[in-house]
């Protein structure tokens, strides 16, 4: 199909739930993408972190047909002989002691809700109903009506209320106001260490080190949002590392299916993920064989390739480069390890114009909350690479101011 049919084909069955780039892509490779004409570009976006070993990784997917030929899918009501060995790498690999999989990031997220809720009746005691979990302005944790309902963006709420209750937003980074909305209800409090889609906002150094003190003083749960930051994105396995914190229940996702399948997890302590019993939670295709083999691989070469520690070197490099791009559109370029973003003072048609000529020069990238571009490449990006991007990077820059 022509890539204009292709386009209005996509226009005129499917919902319009995403404006795209109209860039037809047709294969993947590393950091490289190519479309329907053969044209090569270097992906800074890594499918929003779930790329983050590189597209079509010949391991993983290696793995994948291997899996597929011997069984996907026998369901949870029996066991099957990969998701021990899963668990096991997972847990050594977090440092966590216990593991919930399901599919989604959101499905994580819920999960980590419904977990902290628990604990909040039957370990703290809060009464019947009244559990309140403490959420950030400016958040992203998913698309389910519970998290859109505490979420910030009308964008994201509009009309699809009534919404559940029982969360309470304050102010990212803002440890004065998260220990003034702490009360004898709260049972956690979650946040992403890095706000992804709010903009790639670091919190102040010592935020989550404060989070973790007023959690352990009031009895509350930590609980951190890493479906975007985990998995080596910050130059760390966990963003919570840079604050040497750890937090009581954290969501992993995207980049744990290696860019090939959905799989995520809640890590969380025994006394947290003991609370559910049979039949209290869980999903069709959660933990599946095929999934967890997969995950894996995925996790497996995240290390074998010091994956995490590429992300932090070329990440420093990346960051001090775009730091000195000339460009008098630009606001403020901010990022940790390889989760990057360059935010432009607020004008018109936000940052679109600056991604349509990164398209152009051969780089793609997205920009969220209008103003900001992110840059996020996958973490086995090399220095060449870096620089192959850098130099169209300026040249897009100039090209629009
Ligand atoms: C879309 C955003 C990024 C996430 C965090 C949970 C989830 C996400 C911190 C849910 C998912 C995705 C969703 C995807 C685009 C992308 C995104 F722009 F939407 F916000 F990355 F910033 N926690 N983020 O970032 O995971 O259920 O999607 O597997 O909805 O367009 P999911």
């Amino acid at each position: 199909m022509a890539n204009t049919d292709t386009i209005s084909t996509e226009q005129r069955l499917g919902a319009g739930n995403y404006k795209p780039l109209d860039v037809v892509l047709a294969r993947g490779s590393g950091v490289w993408l190519w479309d329907v004409h053969g044209n090569q570009y270097l992906d800074c976006l890594a499918a929003y972190s779930a790329v983050n070993q590189g597209h079509c990784h010949p391991k993983i997917r290696e793995t994948l047909v291997e899996q597929s030929a011997k069984l996907t899918l026998p369901s949870r009501a029996f066991r099957d002989d990969r998701l021990a060995a899963f668990y096991q790498d997972l847990c050594k690999l977090t440092n966590s002691h216990k593991v919930l999989v399901m599919n989604s990031g959101t499905e994580a997220v819920e999960t980590a809700i419904k977990c902290a809720r628990k604990w909040g009746y039957l370990v703290k005691g809060v009464p019947e109903d009244k559990a309140e979990i403490i959420v950030c302005d400016n958040n992203f944790h998913g698309r389910s009506i519970a998290i859109v309902g505490f979420s910030s963006s009308a964008n994201s709420r509009a009309d699809f209320g009534p919404f559940a209750p029982g969360f309470r937003s304050v102010p990212f980074g803002d440890a004065a106001a998260l220990e003034a909305a702490i009360n004898p209800n709260t049972v956690a409090f979650l946040a992403e260490p890095i706000q992804g889609e709010g903009g790639v906002v670091i919190p102040p150094d010592g935020f989550l080190r404060r989070a973790r003190e007023l959690c352990d003083a009031r009895n509350v749960l930590l609980v951190l949002d890493e479906v975007q930051t985990g998995l080596g994105r910050t130059g760390r396995i966990l963003a919570e590392e840079h604050e040497g914190v750890e937090a009581d229940i954290t969501t992993v996702g995207k980049s744990l299916g290696g860019g090939f399948y959905p799989i995520s997890a809640v890590l969380a302590s025994e006394e947290v993920l003991s609370l559910l019993k049979p039949g209290q939670h869980g999903s069709t295709f959660g933990g599946n064989p095929l999934a967890t083999a997969v995950a894996r691989t995925a996790l497996r070469v995240l290390r074998e390739e010091g994956m995490v520690e590429n992300a932090a070197e070329q990440g420093e490099y990346f960051l001090r480069e775009l730091r000195g791009l000339r460009s008098n559109a630009v606001r403020e370029v901010r990022g940790r390890g390889l989760m990057m973003a360059v935010e432009l003072h607020s004008r018109e048609g936000g940052a679109t114009p600056w991604c349509e000529s990164l398209r152009r020069h051969g780089v793609l990238a997205k920009e969220t909350h209008g103003d900001v571009i992110r840059f996020s490449p996958p973490l086995v990006i090399t220095r060449d690479e870096v620089d192959w991007a850098l130099e169209r990077i300026r040249r897009a820059f100039s090209e629009v101011d």
